[in-house]
């Protein structure tokens, strides 16, 4: 039972945003419902540091790579605990242990004949740091992601002999049956890297004369390894390759991406595992584009949105929550400091917030701040368990965090609905042990939602739980739930426990 996820390593020309957040957010949602599913995790991130652009921005900015890399990457790692990444080891490509971990497999492959030596001619675009032949580019001759004219470069080059597995790859990515499937998501894209590989595949250059930011390739030091083969390697040195038991969490369970870099993680890095006899991923899942305001997310063009900014202005857990939820896993998505606004309100402030605290209120006034004595009636938390047990599991599985929310959200609502009917507020002046049996049941409710809640908004569940008078810690209550989604006998709260007192958790935002 081990699972084992990643993110992409960001370059750290850039600084970190809400695109590289979603992913990041993503992934530790998923690390943390699997560890509340009893697996052991492995959840790697980190920084890509080497090439012809990191080696440029420190130009631009007057310092020794090295130099950017260390501020950059700190950045992204604050950036990380911030937002409470749960990550097992944050990796940087210019770590010793990683110099080691690609001289080894490069030389794996060099020993059996997989690399070789020629001329090579192509156009270098140092954004997507790739070579491109005249038909990838657009009218005007520019890379269609950044728009930008790709240098006619011509080295004598180490190749990689990517075309030996072509086959092999073609089929364990359309057969469902291979015992080493390779799954990509979603469907479509699926579908565009199956119709490339089709076309058929050219060997790759893996090696650059000119750039010495870089490592040394071991069998031919005047040449440094090509950054995205320095960079996929990480997913093994992050492991602890070629060292330990790093065998223990391959293969990969999922590799999470957008778009922009799946053919890299479905075609290249699979054929660098064939060639060096590692286990390739099981699931490859690229995510689509985040625009802001419908325009592509850059610091150059000041138009992004930082994961300090978004935490100042709704709250750490908030942050997470927001990220993940307002577009869906894999299309493309326009958000917005509008959109962003507008969700927090509905979700958390009007609807979960206001649960929580009209609950709270009026165990406060009528109760003295306890669960009020009386028989548990746990028919309103099954009702909301049932919204659960349909397809929280399925949708957390499948990386549907938006469908997951909205179970979460119809929850809520299925709770503030039943208060609008009981109108506890008219209890209270007429049946005291009604609103005694409503409150508790309300209670319940509110308990079972912190469990579904805890991988978004850790921080937020435990305080919901603890404010709730739930007894018992919330994780280990999860881990045993999260086996059978059975609402224990005795529900998650006991009479006479104490609550906590009524408090605005989510302010509304304007
Ligand atoms: O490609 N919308 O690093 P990178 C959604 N170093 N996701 C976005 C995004 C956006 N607007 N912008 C960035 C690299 N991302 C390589 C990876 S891995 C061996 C090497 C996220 O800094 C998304 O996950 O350009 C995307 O794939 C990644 O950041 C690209 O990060």
């Amino acid at each position: 039972m081990k699972f084992y996820i990643t993110t992409p390593i960001y370059y750290v020309n850039d600084i970190p945003h809400i695109g590289h957040s979603y992913t990041t957010v993503v992934a530790d949602i998923l690390a943390r419902w699997k560890r509340l599913n009893n697996y052991d995790v492995f959840f790697l991130t980190g920084t890509d540091e080497h090439g012809t652009k990191i080696a440029q921005a420190a130009k631009e900015k007057g310092v020794a790579p090295y130099e950017l890399c260390n501020q950059m990457s700190s950045k992204f790692k604050e950036a990380w605990q911030l937002l409470n990444i749960s990550y097992t080891n944050f990796i940087r490509t210019t770590d010793n242990k990683h110099f080691e971990s690609v001289e080894k497999i490069v030389q794996i492959l060099f020993d059996k004949g997989l690399i070789f030596k020629k001329k090579y001619e192509g156009f270098y675009c140092v954004g997507c740091e790739r070579f491109y032949v005249s038909k990838d580019l657009d009218e005007n001759g520019c890379c269609f992601l950044h728009k930008t004219k790709p240098v006619l470069q011509s080295e004598e080059n180490y190749f990689f002999r990517v075309s030996q597995f072509e086959g092999d790859l073609l089929e364990r990515i359309t057969n469902l049956n291979h015992k080493e499937h390779i799954q990509i998501l979603p469907e479509e894209r699926r579908n565009e890297i199956i119709g490339k590989l089709k076309l058929g595949l050219e060997d790759i250059s893996i090696s650059r004369t000119a750039i010495d930011w870089g490592i040394p390739l071991p069998f031919d030091k005047s040449q440094t390894v090509y950054v995205w083969i320095d960079a996929l390697i990480n997913y093994l040195t992050g492991i602890g390759f070629p060292k330990g038991e790093f065998k223990k969490y391959l293969p990969v369970d999922v590799h999470l991406m957008a778009k922009d870099i799946l053919w890299f993680h479905s075609v290249i890095w699979p054929a660098i595992l064939m060639g060096t006899d590692l286990d390739l991923p099981k699931k490859i899942y690229s995510h689509g584009f985040f625009t802001l305001n419908g325009n592509k997310m850059s610091k150059s063009l000041g138009n992004v949105i930082s994961p300090e900014e978004l935490v100042n202005k709704y709250g750490v857990d908030s942050a997470r929550y927001l990220t993940v939820t307002l577009i869906p896993f894999g299309p493309d998505g326009d958000i917005s400091w509008e959109s962003l606004t507008l969700k927090y309100n509905t979700d958390l402030a009007n609807n979960l917030g206001n649960l929580l605290s009209r609950t709270l209120k009026m165990a406060e006034k009528n109760f003295n701040n306890t669960i009020p004595q009386t028989i548990p009636d746990l028919s309103l938390v099954k009702q909301v368990g049932n919204i659960f047990k349909e397809n929280f599991a399925y949708n957390m599985d499948n990386i549907a965090l938006h469908k997951a929310a909205e179970n979460l959200q119809s929850a809520i609502t299925l709770v503030n609905q039943q208060i609008e009917r009981d109108a506890p507020w008219k209890l209270a002046k007429t049946d005291k042990e009604k609103l005694a049996v409503s409150v508790y049941s309300y209670l319940q409710a509110i308990d079972l939602i912190a469990i579904h809640l805890l991988c978004f908004m850790p921080e937020i569940a435990q305080k919901i739980w603890f404010l709730a008078g739930a007894s018992g810690d919330i994780q280990e209550i999860a881990k045993k739930y999260f086996n059978s989604f059975n609402i224990p006998d005795e529900g998650f709260s006991i009479v006479n426990a104490k609550l906590g007192n009524s408090e605005i958790l989510f302010p509304r935002i304007s």
